[in-house]
This record gives structure tokens, C-alpha cells and sequence, in this order.
């Protein structure tokens, strides 16, 4: 699949907690959906050793770089360190994707040619066209509801704004102003999108096809669930004193 027209030099950021068993494959994928992306792996100092396997990718690679971090710090730290490291470089777009397969990389194309006409496009299961592959009951109720709880807590027009298959303009994030960020799990993802609609940004939901992990284990936790819950509540109750942040 072609993207259509030139957005600029991209970077796919993979935020990594034990993927040794996908990383490869993941950034295999990436390399060969969209030939001219790079791929940074955010790693957190993985038990497993995901870190220097990596290591071993970037060497055979020039287009595969690797961020170490010192310890487990959850997703939000791990891609606004991303950000920092893509702006710094001078990348022009930056992609989130996980290193599971969730997100599949020959949909990329599809987010990177919405982007042409949008600031933030959100890959989105909870919209026509969209669709999760292997996902238990529990966890599709879980994210659709917590999805309809932040649409009508924020008063947003989103239907998955925690997704985690992301496109986002460098300047995007510039607007946004990633200082004052410190969502950590999913609410990361809602923070974001909430903060680039308040910018007045163009926030679009392409539908992708998410594919549940094979290998290795989820990092979700019900303290991940809970802190979302607890601060869009607090974002919506903000909102409506018309407070704002
Ligand atoms: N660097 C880093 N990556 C993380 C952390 N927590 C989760 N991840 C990565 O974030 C992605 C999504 O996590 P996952 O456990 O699959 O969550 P789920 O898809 O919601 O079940 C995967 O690539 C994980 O390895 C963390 O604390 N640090
Ligand atoms: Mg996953």
C-alpha cells in the first residue's frame, strides 16, 4: 500500500516491557510496510533482555535505533521520552505502536495518508470498519465502555480515544506541550487526545483491524483501569465548572 503524498520523515515508536518474542518481528514488519520509516524501540531495562536484542536489530539496521530507560515506568513516560528523542532528531511525524502485533504495521499506510489532512490520527476499533481479532468479552466490554464513559465524561467526539496505534504531526506534540503530561497507562492516550482537541487541533479516527497479543503478556493492570477512571472523571468534572486545564 502507497501513502499518498509526503508528510515528512517518520519515526515508529515501540515502547518495549518484555517483547523479546516480538520485537524482531514487529520491527521487521514496520521496516517492510513503510521502507522509508524509521523505528525507535523505547525499552524499560526488560527482565527478558529485550533491550540488547534490540541492540543487536539496530546494528544490523541503520533505520532501527533503541532508547534504554532504567526501569519500568509505564507506556506514558516511555513515549513522551520517545517524542523527545523524534523531536530532537528532527523527525517530522510520530508514530505509536505496540510491540505485540496488537497494532498491525501494514495498516500504517492508512494512518499516514489520513494524517496529510489531520493532526492526530487515531487508529480506532470502536468505529465502522473497525474490529478486534481474539479479544475475550471482558475486554471488549472494558474498552468500550470505558471509551463511552470519556466520550460523554469530556464531551469529546472520539470513539476510541485510548487506542494506542497513533500518528501524530511533530507539531502536534508541540502544541500540546509534553511538560505537562503525567498520565501513565491508558490515560495517557485520553490526555493526549483531550489536549489536542482543546488546542483546536484536527483529531481523526481511521478504523484499523487490532489483533490480540500470541505471545508474551499484557502489562494491564487494574491500577492502569483505575487511574484512567479516576482522571477522566476529574478532566470531565474540571471541564464542566469550565475550568479547564
Ligand atoms: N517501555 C515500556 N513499555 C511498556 C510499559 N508497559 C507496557 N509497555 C509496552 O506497551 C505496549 C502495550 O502494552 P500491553 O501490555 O500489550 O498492553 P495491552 O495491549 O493493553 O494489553 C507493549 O509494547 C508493552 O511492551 C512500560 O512500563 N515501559
Ligand atoms: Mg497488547
Amino acid at each position: 500500500m502507497e501513502i499518498q503524498g509526503d508528510i515528512g520523515r517518520v519515526l515508529v515508536i515501540i515502547p518495549t516491557y518484555n517483547e523479546r518474542e516480538n520485537i524482531e518481528s514487529i520491527a521487521g514488519r514496520v521496516r517492510a510496510a513503510v521502507p522509508a520509516a524509521d523505528v525507535l524501540v523505547v525499552d524499560d531495562n526488560s527482565p527478558d533482555g529485550t533491550g540488547s536484542l534490540a541492540d543487536e536489530m539496530a546494528a544490523d539496521d541503520e533505520q532501527i535505533k533503541v532508547l534504554h530507560r532504567s526501569g519500568k515506568e509505564g507506556l506514558g513516560a516511555a513515549y513522551i521520552a520517545g517524542f523527545r528523542w523524534a523531536a530532537e532528531h528532527g523527525y517530522e511525524v510520530m508514530v505509536e505502536m505496540d510491540a505485540d502485533g496488537s497494532h498491525q504495521p501494514e495498516e500504517l499506510p492508512l494512518l499516514l495518508t489520513a494524517l496529510q489532512d489531520a493532526d492526530l490520527v487515531l487508529g480506532a476499533r470502536w468505529v465502522p470498519g473497525g474490529k478486534v481479532v481474539n479479544w475475550p468479552k471482558s475486554r471488549e466490554v472494558l474498552s468500550r465502555g470505558g471509551n463511552t464513559y470519556a466520550r460523554l465524561m469530556l464531551g469529546i467526539p472520539l470513539h476510541d480515544a485510548t487506542g494506542g496505534y497513533r500518528a501524530f504531526r511533530a507539531t502536534t506534540l508541540e502544541k500540546i506541550g509534553l511538560d505537562a503530561v503525567d498520565s501513565r497507562g491508558y490515560c495517557f492516550q485520553v490526555d493526549l487526545a483531550l489536549r489536542a482537541l482543546r488546542q483546536g487541533l484536527r483529531v481523526v479516527e481511521v478504523p484499523i483491524t487490532f489483533v490480540e497479543r500470541v505471545h508474551g503478556t499484557s502489562k494491564m493492570s487494574q491500577n492502569i483501569v483505575a487511574e484512567a477512571m479516576w482522571r477522566v472523571t476529574v478532566w470531565g468534572v474540571q471541564g464542566r465548572l469550565g475550568r479547564g486545564r
